[in-house]
């Protein structure tokens, strides 16, 4: 498998994370989506990253799809997501807040970056879908006793809120004031310093 993209996105981090923890091998082309856009829309018409090529030549697109192909690679019992309800939509709902959140994240930063009349309405928007979203994940996590989100093993849901944590922080370094988010905060820093999320990681880049 090749998987496209670079590690500051917090999507392709989670993919290359979860590869890693399936024992899964990938070869990485840390392709930028902006300075290799024109090789990555030969693969991938959305011209986004995560991209996955198979062994066979068949190019996956978006996260959320690939992580669910990945998850069927594996036994039940290995994959990050329960196979069983009610554990699994609220494990579910967890990763879609936190990708949620990763998607407000980049928004936000593409507004700012690259629309020279940018959105007032549209950035305040962005801020608050932000801080509303940390708040509920803190609420959720802050209730919560186990050393990851649902017990002793870690998940998608895990993954996915490290990943975007970190994004949404060093892509917008003044909007959020971690102090607020203590639970997630602690959360985030114990997935960091697994030796997986060392690995996989790469501080952010802003595109030129
Ligand atoms: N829903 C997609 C979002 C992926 C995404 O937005 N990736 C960004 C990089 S962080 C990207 O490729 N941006 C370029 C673009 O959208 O043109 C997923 O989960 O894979």
């Amino acid at each position: 498998m090749i998987l496209i993209g670079q590690y500051d996105s917090s999507y392709v981090r989670r993919v290359a994370i979860a590869l890693k923890i399936y024992d899964i091998p990938f070869e990485h082309r840390p392709w930028s989506v902006f300075g290799d856009g024109d090789q990555i829309r030969e693969i991938n018409p959305l011209m986004r990253v995560p991209t996955l090529v198979l062994e066979d030549g068949e190019v996956l697109v978006d996260s959320a799809s690939i992580l669910d192909y990945l998850d069927g690679l594996m036994p039940a019992e290995r994959r990050l997501f329960p196979t069983v309800e009610p554990e699994r939509r609220s494990a579910m709902k967890v990763a879609a807040l936190a990708t949620g959140l990763a998607d407000k994240g980049v928004g936000l930063f593409y507004e700012l970056r690259l629309h020279s009349v940018v959105s007032d309405s549209w950035v305040v928007r962005l801020g608050l879908q932000i801080k509303a979203t940390l708040a509920a994940l803190e609420t959720d996590r802050a209730g919560r006793r186990t050393p990851f989100w649902f017990g002793d093993g870690i998940g998608h849901g895990d993954i996915a809120v490290a990943c975007a944590w970190r994004h949404v922080r060093e892509a917008h370094p003044h909007l959020i004031d971690p102090s607020m988010y203590p639970a997630l905060a602690a959360h985030c820093a114990r997935l960091e310093s697994l030796p997986v999320f060392q690995e996989i990681s790469q501080p952010f880049i802003a595109p030129a």
